[in-house]
């Protein structure tokens, strides 16, 4: 009887696709194809029907043996497949490695702002010269009148300052004022450096911020002259840049508390025949320097007859920012970290 071939070849061929079920996903589709409501083993409980009542009690037996075995055959195997996988996954833990992560760890250093001025520091410290400090908040006696900047003079248009609400207070403009407030304090000889942040309320771009760094020189001395002045600078820019044959070159510069004035630049230290750096002049403007006006050394009480001395104020921003290749000075202040992991 054909149903009776019919059951022997699902039976056989249910075995066959239980056995090489071995994932949840195939079990899935052997029960679909087999033991759910349109499986095969359905559609031969519904062909019984059809059948003769003598042949019904012959093959019902069979059918429903074949449904029991197979249910019970398929409910093994979905057991024995979740073992295995539960077993698979405590595998993979039990491997599990917990030292095999290490997270990035990011370590902290120094800003490019404290390396320049650590190893300015150390080229003047090798010159003899003392590391001195003063206030960003100033008053407009250290700020200019003492640096012979009177009142009314129209140099105060130089500097745009920040006034504050308190009266003749201001946040210093240029290191400069560390200069007065040094005299005051030694005699000569003296020689200091001094660096640290100036304030000017101006529009910023590429190479301006309303904050910046100065690095000031100032040295008092008997028989100082500029041939001092512009070997110290030379010296100082070759140590940083770490090249001894770089130059220097002046230009006549007006700043009312040294006379003579110069404007200081320095041979681009990237280029030999000009580059964006140095925008294709071969030069480089870093600040500003000269001797020391009398009237200056009058204002802190030192003998002008006997006494003389140089002063450079240079822009330390620039520095930082032509030693590291850095094309705009407001990164420096931004604070951004992906920025300063660089250094
Ligand atoms: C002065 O500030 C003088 N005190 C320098 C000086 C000292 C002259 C001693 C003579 C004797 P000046 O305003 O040019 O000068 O500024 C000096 C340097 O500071 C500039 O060459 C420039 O490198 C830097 N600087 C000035 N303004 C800014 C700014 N807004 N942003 C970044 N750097 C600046």
């Amino acid at each position: 009887m054909s149903i009776k071939n019919n059951i022997n070849s699902i039976e056989t061929a249910f075995k066959q696709a239980l056995a090489n079920a071995q994932d949840a996903q195939t079990l899935e589709e052997v029960r679909l194809k087999f033991l759910s409501r349109q499986g095969e083993i359905a559609g031969l409980m519904a062909a019984l029907k059809d059948l003769s009542p003598e042949d019904k009690r012959d093959v019902g037996p069979l059918l429903n043996k074949l449904k029991q075995q197979a249910e019970e055959a398929f409910t093994q195997k979905k057991d024995a497949l979740e073992i295995m996988r539960i077993q698979a996954e405590d595998a993979q833990r039990t491997a599990f490695d917990v030292t095999a992560y290490t997270p990035k760890r990011l370590t902290g250093h120094l800003h490019p702002y404290t390396q320049v001025i650590e190893q300015l520091e150390n080229v003047f410290i090798s010159m003899g010269y003392q590391i001195t400090d003063g206030p960003e908040l100033e008053d407009d006696y250290h700020n200019f009148q003492a640096l012979n900047i009177p009142d009314t003079h129209p140099a105060r248009d130089m500097q745009d300052t920040f006034w504050l609400t308190l009266p003749g207070k201001l946040m210093r403009t240029h290191v400069s004022s560390v200069q007065i407030r040094t005299m005051e304090q030694q005699q000569p000889p003296l020689a200091i450096l001094a660096t640290g942040r100036c304030f000017r309320n101006e529009a910023t771009d590429a190479s301006h911020d309303f904050v910046f760094m100065q690095a000031e020189g100032l040295l008092i001395d008997k028989n100082i002259s500029m041939g001092n002045l512009l070997a110290t600078l030379e010296a100082f820019f070759q140590a940083i840049f770490e090249r001894k044959d770089l130059k220097i070159r002046t230009r006549p510069g007006y700043f009312p508390f040294v006379e003579p004035g110069v404007e200081v630049d320095m041979e681009c230290p990237f280029c030999q025949h000009g580059c964006s750096v140095c925008k294709k002049t071969r030069w480089v403007e870093m600040g500003g320097a000269g001797l020391v006006h009398p009237n200056v050394l009058h204002y802190v009480g030192i003998d002008a007859n006997q006494y003389t001395g140089f002063a450079f104020g240079m822009g330390l921003t620039r520095f930082v920012m032509l030693k590291y290749g850095i094309n705009d000075i407001r990164l420096l202040n931004s604070g951004k970290l992906d920025f300063l992991r660089q250094f």
